[in-house]
């Protein structure tokens, strides 16, 4: 009787959420405080998406593509994208990687210079697109790569050895995202809105701050410093902080303490994110095809679940199928997963990875379609799907609904 009389409650609280009379839904505070306008406006609009719709997300978008570079367009006035050349619009998520930021260098660890790089979040975001940061960092006091996992954080934390390196790392963020200038919607200039994913998929074993090389407490010693450093130290405003664990290493069958390894705590995260290759084809998952699309769903919902527990917007951080090498995959396992149920339909955005150029890297190994490709059909049926949300589908997502 009282699990009835909660279920009625629950159907009556949301048909009141519903009514499109009633106010829009009421997003819960950000983990940061003190925000810009824009960016609390760009909260609040992921929160309206409520159900109806996700932004679909890819990395580098802008700046190769399997079959060309974004240096041989520099003459064209138009940005290229294989998500343009395969569906005829840009992504409404446009992922960026600050690897080598640290370093100092000129161009991050996959080839991207910086100042293009700030080009393109420029143009993705003038034409109403959303841009997220990841950073696979070299280990400040040691220069070794992200993979290297014979160092972990510990000494970076404060009161450690190398704390100051870590700082210097993340006064190379500040500059650069203060150096994002836009015209904001209120006429002003000012820094755009990011959505910020640092140290992912740390549950993994395979990063120097992930599971192993470093401990869970540490870990949350490190997002904790990193958060406050970037907003209450240095002052930026204009953050929204994604966390995101990756799939292959969460226990299903005990999925929210597995999900919360190393979970930073509500007051230091605004996103709660899934990196999902695992149950998308990965190869060295060896469940079937049905088992893999139910716990690919399972993984959604499992994340929308958590996050709704925790005031937090879910979302699929990153993944995808290496190669697309299912023609369906992009209606039958990605879209089909979205729209499953009530909670996989609260994923706010799915970002898949990028699209390496195949001349440059000497290998295939892309996310998205490009033309001619034989799932290219299967990803234009996507993209005409009313749920997915390309960059000119996009509301607004700057300014706040009143
Ligand atoms: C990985 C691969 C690598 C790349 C790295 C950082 O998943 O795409 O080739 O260097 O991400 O972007």
């Amino acid at each position: 009787m009282i699990l009835i009389s909660l279920a009625l409650v629950a159907t009556l609280t949301s048909c009141v959420a519903r009514d499109p009379s009633a106010p829009s839904v009421q997003e819960p505070p950000l983990a940061s405080a003190e925000v810009s306008e824009s960016t609390r406006a760009l909260w609040q609009q992921l929160w309206a998406l409520d159900g109806d719709a996700f932004m679909f997300g890819h990395q580098d978008s802008l700046a190769y593509g399997v079959e060309w570079r974004g240096s041989d367009w520099q003459d064209s006035n138009e940005d290229r994208s294989d998500v343009k050349l395969s569906a005829g619009d840009y992504p409404a998520l446009y992922g960026w990687d600050l690897g080598h930021l640290e370093l100092n260098d000129d161009v991050n660890l996959d080839g991207v210079a910086f100042d293009a790089m700030r080009d393109w979040m420029r143009s993705a975001y003038e034409r109403g697109g959303v841009v997220t940061i990841s950073w696979h960092m070299t280990h400040p006091a040691t220069g070794a790569t992200s993979w290297d996992i014979d160092t972990g954080a510990a000494e970076l934390l404060p009161g450690g050895r190398h704390h100051e390196e870590l700082k210097q790392a993340l006064d190379h963020f500040v500059d650069f995202a203060l150096s994002l200038t836009v015209t904001l919607p209120n006429g002003e200039t000012g820094p755009m809105p990011l959505i910020f994913r640092p140290w992912h998929e740390h549950n993994g074993d395979w990063f120097w701050w992930g599971k192993g090389p470093t401990s869970e407490e540490d870990y949350q010693v490190l997002w904790r410093f990193t958060f406050e450093y970037l907003t209450q130290t240095r002052g930026l405003n204009n953050l929204l902080f994604a966390f995101s664990p990756d799939r292959s290493r969460i226990d299903m069958a005990h999925f929210e303490t597995s999900y919360l390894y190393g979970y930073p705590g509500d007051a230091y995260v605004d996103i709660m994110g899934i990196d999902n290759y695992w149950d998308l084809g990965h190869g060295n998952n060896k469940a079937t095809r049905a088992e893999s699309e139910r716990q690919f769903v399972e993984s959604l919902a499992g994340v929308a679940r958590v996050a709704e527990q925790h005031g937090k917007l879910p979302a699929m951080t990153e993944g995808g199928q290496d190669t697309v090498f299912e023609t369906d995959f992009y209606t039958d396992r990605l879209l089909k997963g979205w729209l499953s149920n009530e909670y996989t339909r609260q994923i706010r955005y799915i970002q898949v990875w990028r699209n390496a150029n195949r001349a440059d890297e000497n290998k295939d190994h892309f996310y998205v379609p490009y033309p001619g490709h034989a799932s290219a059909n299967d990803f234009v049926e996507f993209y005409e799907h009313p749920v997915t949300l390309f960059e000119r589908d996009l509301p607004d997502m700057y300014q706040r609904e009143e």
